[in-house]
């Protein structure tokens, strides 16, 4: 029986990496944007994480034909207005990189005592098909941007990013540990039930 080919729409490996080892198991054949549509890009100008991740997901479904799940993530600090916010990939422009990104946000907090240095990581997930969206999903955990980076795991601010539960950077835990916990792990597990619930009413007989 071919399985349905799920797109998993976006252009950062550390997203993939998670995203990828999340939905392993259920019935459906998962493509990265890299196969389906080599070298693709798309330019967000939404304000908000949910604005963004609706038109990734419609730009990439209506491009590859597939069923296609986009999201949109990132940092917001609390005594920094929710910067970086929609802008997280991008904070330390020109060229940025997670390191210029994680330098720059420590610079802005300075030496903030720990009760003004609280943060979440958001992440908002759209599924879409045939133009059409069919599921929103909304992840977020809650920690504190600790003084200086630490591990060396995960990807964009995880090295800076403090789970005062664990007492643990995200950049020290493992990808479960991360999963089990993280703005994204929460998201994927509630899109998780829902695909397996789709899979199972496609199904034939
Ligand atoms: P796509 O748009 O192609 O998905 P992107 O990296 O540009 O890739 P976003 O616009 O959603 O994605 O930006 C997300 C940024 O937020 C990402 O580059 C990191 O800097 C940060 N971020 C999101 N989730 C994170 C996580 O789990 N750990 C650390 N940083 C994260």
């Amino acid at each position: 029986m071919t399985r349905t080919k799920l797109l998993i729409a976006t252009t950062n490996a550390g997203k993939v990496r998670e995203i990828r080892r999340s939905l392993a198991g259920l019935p459906f054949e998962i493509v990265s944007l890299a196969e389906v549509l080599p070298g693709a890009s798309f330019r967000e100008k939404g304000k908000t994480f949910l604005e963004n991740a609706r038109s990734k997901s419609l730009h990439y479904g209506r491009k590859s034909g597939l069923l296609t799940l986009a999201e949109d993530s990132g940092l917001e600090v609390d005594a920094l207005d929710g910067a970086p916010g929609v802008h997280s990939a991008r904070f330390s422009r020109p060229g940025p990189t997670d390191a210029k990104n994680n330098r720059k946000v420590l610079r802005l907090l300075g030496d903030a005592p720990w009760k003004d240095r609280k943060a979440r990581f958001v992440c908002a997930m759209v599924l879409s098909r045939d133009g059409r969206i069919i599921r929103e999903i909304h992840g977020e955990v809650r920690g504190v941007i600790n003084f200086a980076p630490k591990g060396r795991n995960g990807f964009g601010y995880d090295p800076v990013f403090y789970y005062p539960r664990l007492r643990k950077h995200f950049a020290e835990l493992g990808p479960d540990e991360k999963n089990a916990v993280s703005h994204r792990g929460l998201a994927l597990r509630k899109l998780k039930t829902f695909l397996a619930r789709m899979a199972t009413r496609s199904a034939p007989g």
